[in-house]
C-alpha cells in the first residue's frame, strides 16, 4: 500500500466529507444489517445502470468474490479522471471521496435510477474497509485505491491497450466495523440485479458467485423489458388474456412504460417503479394507471354492450381481480414520500401516466376484441361476485364470527390482558400444539395449534377466505378483523410467532400464512408483529450434558469441540425431524424461553418474497416445482427434503 499523502487544506475538507457516513450509516444506506449490506452493491451498478441509461454502456456484471469483496465492472465510458479544476484532484478521486460528487460529471439530469444521487460510490467506500477502482479510457487503465474512504494511493496508469475499448471497474470490501454481518447472499443479488434488468430492457448484467464450487451464475438481459418481468411473475398461473399488454412512451423529462396480464387469480399483483427504485408505497404514476384501467375497461365495456349505463359499471376491484402489471417510469427529479421514502410524490406524473395508458389500452382493446372479451368477462364474474358477497355478508353481518366476542376453542389464552406483553404461538400440528400448551408461560404465551395446510389465499376471494376455519380462528384470536376492516389497535398480542417443522411442509405453511398476512392483514406485516420462531435441528447429549443446535453449521462447529475435549464419552445425536419430536419441556427450552430463544422478525420483503417462492415451489405446475428444487437442492438440503 502506498504510503500516506500530506494533506492540504482542500484535501482535509475531502477527508471530512465522508465521516458522516461512518458516523451514521443509517442515514446513508438504511440499516448496517444484511439490507444496508446488499445496498452498497445497488449504489455501485446504479452508477454503471446510469451510464447504461445514459446510452453508453451495454453489459454489466457483478461478482461475488471468495473474500466476501463486490467486483462491479461495465463497458460505459469509463469515469472521467482529468483533473477536477476546483478541487485539483483527478475527477475519480472527487467521486469516491466527496459525498456531493453527484450530477457534475455527466452534465445536468445525469443521475436517473435511484440511489443517493451520485454519491453513491463515495459513500459504499466511506463503509468499506478497502477499495479499488480501475478505468479504462483512451487506451489506458487507470488504478486508485482507498482505505475506509480515503485515498491509499494517488490515481495512476497502471497498463496500456490498442483496442480503444472503455468502462470501469470498483471492487470493495465491506467493512466489518459498520455491519453485522459481511457475508453476501446470492438470491438477495440474484432477485435485485434480475429486477434491475427488467426494467432496463435490452441491458445485460452477469451475476457470478466464486465463494462456491462450482460457480453460480446468472445471465440477465430482456429485450422484452417489464413485459417479460409480467412474463416471469406469471410464469406459474393460467393466464386470461395470453397477449400481454405492452407499451411505452415519453415526453421532456419523463418516460413511462406499463405492462399488463390477467390470471385466474383473485388477488391483484402491481408492482410500481419509479427510476428503477420498488415504489411500495405507490404514489401519482399508480394512481394515474389505476384510474386509466377502471375507466379504459369501462368506457369499453360499455361501448361494446358489456354494461349497459354508469349504474353497471366496473369498480376498480373488479378490474384488478387477478391482475399482473409492472408500471415504471422514469423522471429527472423524482420526490419520494411516505414513511420508507418509497412513494412517488410528482403529482404531474398522473396524468401523464393516465393520458398514456388510456391510449394504448384503448387501442389495445380494440386490436384484441377476442382478448378483451375474456377480460371483460372475468371483470364482471368479480363484479358479480363481489356484489354477491356483500349481500351475503349484509345478511350475516350479526352472527357474523368475526363479530363474536367468544375466541376459538382451540386457542390456549394467556392471562395478561396488556397486548404489548402478550404473543401467540401459531403452531404446526394438534401434537406439537399440545407440547407447546403444556410448556408455555401461561401468563404471556398464547398457544393457537393449526391443523395442516391452511388455505391458499392466492386462490380464493374474500368470502371464501373467510370460511375457512383456520382463518376464521385467527382472526378471532387476533381480535382486529381482517381486509378493509382491519384494525391494528385491537391487535390482542403485540408478537404473532409461526412455529412450524425445519422441513420444507413447514416452510409452505409459513408461507402460506405469510401470504395471508401480507394480503388481508398488511399492517400486521407493516408493524413488524409477525416473528418465526427457530426450533432446533439437533439434540446433542454426553453424559448429563445437552446442546441444541440451530443450524449444520453450528451442528459441525459444537462435535468438533466436543471431539477436541473429551476422548472417551459417548455422544447421543438426535436430528428432530419436527416439533412433534419434542417433550414440553424441550419445546419451551429450546424455542420458547424467552432467554434462549431466537426469533425472526419477518419483514415486508420477506412476505413479498414468499409469494414467489410459494407459487415456484408449491404451485400447480409440476415443471417449475421440479425446477426450482434442482435450482435449490443445495439450499433446500437442510429442509429434509
Ligand atoms: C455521478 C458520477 C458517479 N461517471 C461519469 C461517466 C461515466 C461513468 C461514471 C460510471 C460502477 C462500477 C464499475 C460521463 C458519474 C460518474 O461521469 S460512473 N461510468 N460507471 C460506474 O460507476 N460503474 C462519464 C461523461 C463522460 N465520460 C464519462
Amino acid at each position: 500500500m502506498a504510503q500516506k499523502q500530506e494533506y492540504g487544506a482542500s484535501q482535509i475538507e475531502v477527508l471530512e466529507g465522508l465521516k458522516p457516513v461512518r458516523l451514521r450509516p443509517g442515514m446513508y444506506i438504511g440499516s448496517t444489517g444484511p439490507a444496508g449490506l446488499h445496498h452498497l452493491v445497488y449504489e455501485i451498478v446504479d452508477n454503471s445502470v446510469d451510464e447504461a441509461l445514459a446510452g453508453f454502456c451495454k453489459n454489466i456484471s457483478v461478482s461475488i468474490e471468495p473474500d466476501n469483496s463486490i467486483i462491479v465492472q461495465d463497458d460505459g465510458r469509463g469515469m472521467p479522471v482529468d483533473i477536477h479544476p476546483k478541487m485539483g484532484i483527478p475527477a475519480v478521486e472527487v467521486i469516491h471521496t466527496q459525498l456531493h460528487a453527484g450530477g457534475k460529471f455527466g452534465g445536468g439530469g445525469y443521475k436517473v435510477s435511484g440511489g443517493l444521487h451520485g454519491v453513491g460510490a463515495s459513500v459504499v467506500n466511506a463503509l468499506s474497509t478497502h477499495m479499488r477502482v480501475q478505468v479504462r479510457r483512451d487506451n489506458k487503465i487507470y488504478e486508485q485505491e482507498y482505505f475506509r474512504g480515503e485515498r491509499s494511493t494517488e490515481l495512476k496508469v497502471i497498463g496500456e491497450y490498442k483496442t480503444g475499448k472503455t468502462g470501469s471497474k470498483t471492487q470493495f470490501w465491506p467493512d466489518p466495523e459498520i455491519f453485522d454481518e459481511t457475508v453476501y447472499d446470492y438470491t438477495t443479488l440474484q432477485r435485485r440485479l434480475r429486477e434491475m434488468a427488467f426494467l432496463n430492457k435490452g441491458l445485460s448484467i452477469d451475476l457470478v458467485d466464486r465463494r462456491v464450487s462450482p460457480q453460480t451464475k446468472d445471465h440477465f438481459c430482456f429485450e422484452g423489458g417489464i413485459k417479460e418481468f409480467v412474463e416471469y411473475l406469471n410464469h406459474n398461473k393460467d393466464v386470461i388474456n395470453p397477449t400481454i399488454f405492452y407499451y411505452e412512451a415519453e415526453k421532456e423529462g419523463y418516460s413511462v412504460e406499463v405492462a399488463l396480464q390477467y390470471t385466474d387469480r383473485y388477488s391483484e399483483n402491481i408492482i410500481s417503479f419509479a427510476n428503477n427504485i420498488h415504489t411500495n408505497e405507490g404514489g401519482f404514476h399508480e394512481v394515474g394507471f389505476k384510474s386509466s384501467l377502471t375507466r379504459t375497461i369501462n368506457d369499453y365495456a360499455k361501448k361494446n354492450k358489456f354494461i349497459k349505463d354508469n349504474d353497471d359499471a366496473m369498480t376498480g376491484d373488479d378490474v384488478r381481480e387477478g391482475l399482473t402489471a409492472v408500471v415504471s417510469v422514469k423522471l429527472t427529479n423524482p420526490q419520494f414520500e411516505g414513511q420508507t421514502k418509497a412513494k412517488l410524490g410528482n403529482a404531474e406524473v398522473k396524468g401523464f401516466v393516465e393520458t398514456n395508458t388510456s391510449e394504448q389500452l384503448t387501442y389495445f382493446l380494440e386490436e384484441n376484441p377476442k382478448q378483451a372479451k375474456v377480460i371483460i368477462d372475468k371483470c364482471l364474474r368479480a363484479q358479480r361476485a363481489r356484489e354477491a358477497a356483500r349481500k351475503a355478508r349484509e345478511i350475516t353481518r350479526k352472527t357474523s364470527v368475526l363479530e363474536t366476542t367468544s375466541l376459538p376453542g382451540k386457542l390456549a389464552d394467556c392471562s395478561e390482558k396488556d397486548p404489548a406483553l402478550s404473543e401467540i404461538f401459531l403452531v404446526e400440528g394438534d401434537s406439537a400444539g399440545g407440547s407447546a400448551k403444556q410448556g408455555r408461560d401461561r401468563k404471556r404465551q398464547a398457544v393457537l395449534p393449526l391443523r395442516g395446510k391452511i388455505l391458499n389465499v392466492e386462490k380464493a376471494r374474500l368470502d371464501r377466505v373467510l370460511s375457512s376455519e383456520e382463518i376464521k380462528n385467527m382472526i378471532t384470536a387476533f381480535g382486529c378483523n381482517v381486509g378493509k376492516d382491519f384494525d391494528i389497535d385491537k391487535l390482542r398480542y403485540h408478537k404473532i410467532i409461526i412455529m412450524t417443522d425445519a422441513d420444507v411442509d413447514g416452510a409452505h405453511i409459513r408461507t402460506l400464512l405469510l401470504t395471508f398476512f401480507y394480503r388481508y392483514m398488511t399492517p400486521l406485516v407493516e408493524g413488524g408483529y409477525v416473528y418465526a420462531a427457530q426450533p432446533p435441528l439437533f439434540r446433542v447429549k454426553q453424559g448429563k450434558k445437552i446442546w441444541y443446535t440451530y443450524s449444520d453449521a453450528e451442528q459441525d462447529k459444537l462435535l468438533a469441540e466436543l471431539k477436541g475435549k473429551s476422548g472417551n464419552n459417548k455422544t447421543e445425536i438426535q436430528r428432530y425431524k419436527g416439533l412433534g419430536e419434542m417433550d414440553f419441556n424441550q419445546l419451551w427450552e429450546t424455542t420458547m424461553d424467552y432467554d434462549h430463544r431466537t426469533l425472526v422478525r419477518i419483514t415486508v420483503e420477506d412476505a413479498q418474497a414468499a409469494d414467489e417462492i410459494f407459487t415456484t415451489l408449491m404451485g400447480d405446475k409440476v415443471p417449475p416445482r421440479k425446477q426450482f428444487i434442482e435450482e435449490n437442492a443445495r439450499y433446500v438440503k437442510n429442509l429434509d427434503i
